[in-house]
């Protein structure tokens, strides 16, 4: 089982492709990795970002599929409209299953983005993805709605344009899933921490991973749940994960 991750690079380890290859690894299928940016950031600070070219994460991707049979993968930084196009593209040309973190600002505050893409993820991605994993904020944006409730948070994991997890991190533990149209409410207690770093990355990765093992999506989506409450739990975000 081969699967892929399609996103930007942080160096110190917690978020990005790094974090991605990390969670296929641990929970047992091989991962290959499209770097879409470069950027310069530790848990506390984010210093720069240094984007690829399309043209030449185009070159990346087909190298890699043109050796390796692949059905899932997922999105995590896609910095630019012209970026999020190309991947689009490339999802029809080989049929990927895509799960699209729609990675809009980071925690620590970093330039992840070059402008407003959720327009761009609208139009091109999220129709063409079979999930994608907001967070409070990045619904609110892909929605133009705001989130206050759990009611708003059905109604706008509704609007959204693919099958999605709105995750509940910033609203008290309270998931929403929504597949076809049918909601499931997944509430987890919240652990008090500021490590943090990527849990948004590993989530996406982790159901990618279990898809790749033959696991249904909600089932994916549950598992992974656990696997990044358990990852939190034990300190393996951010700032903890150097006791590893
Ligand atoms: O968690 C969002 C995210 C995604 N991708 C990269 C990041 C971050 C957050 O810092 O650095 C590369």
């Amino acid at each position: 089982m081969i699967v892929m991750s399609i996103a930007g690079v942080d160096p110190s380890g917690g978020a990005g492709v790094f974090a991605d290859l990390k969670t296929f690894q641990a929970i047992g299928v091989y991962g290959c990795g499209i770097v879409t940016a470069l950027t310069a950031q530790n848990p506390f600070k984010f210093f720069s970002t240094q984007p690829i070219s399309p043209e030449y994460i185009e070159e990346e991707i087909d190298s890699v599929l043109d050796s390796y049979e692949i059905e899932f993968i997922k999105t995590g930084m896609l910095y630019s409209p012209d970026i999020i196009k190309l991947v689009s593209k490339k999802i029809k040309e080989y049929d990927l299953k895509a799960v699209v973190d729609p990675v809009m600002v980071a925690t620590s505050g970093g330039d992840l983005t070059k402008e407003d893409i959720a327009i761009a993820l609208n139009k091109y991605l999220l129709p063409k993805a079979i999930l994608t994993t907001p967070n409070i904020a990045e619904a609110e944006k892909l929605t133009n709605f705001e989130i206050k409730t759990k009611e708003d948070a059905i109604k706008a994991s509704k609007k959204i344009k693919c099958d999605n997890i709105i995750t509940g991190g910033h609203l008290d533990g309270i998931n929403t899933i929504n597949i076809d149209n049918n909601i499931t409410i997944k509430k987890q207690e919240l652990i008090k921490t500021e490590n943090l770093h990527g849990t948004g990355c590993n989530l996406s990765s982790a159901i990618v991973a279990y898809l790749a093992k033959g696991n249904e999506l909600e089932n994916s989506i549950l598992k992974s749940l656990d696997y990044v409450y358990e990852g939190i739990k034990n300190g393996n975000y951010g700032t903890l994960i150097a006791k590893l």
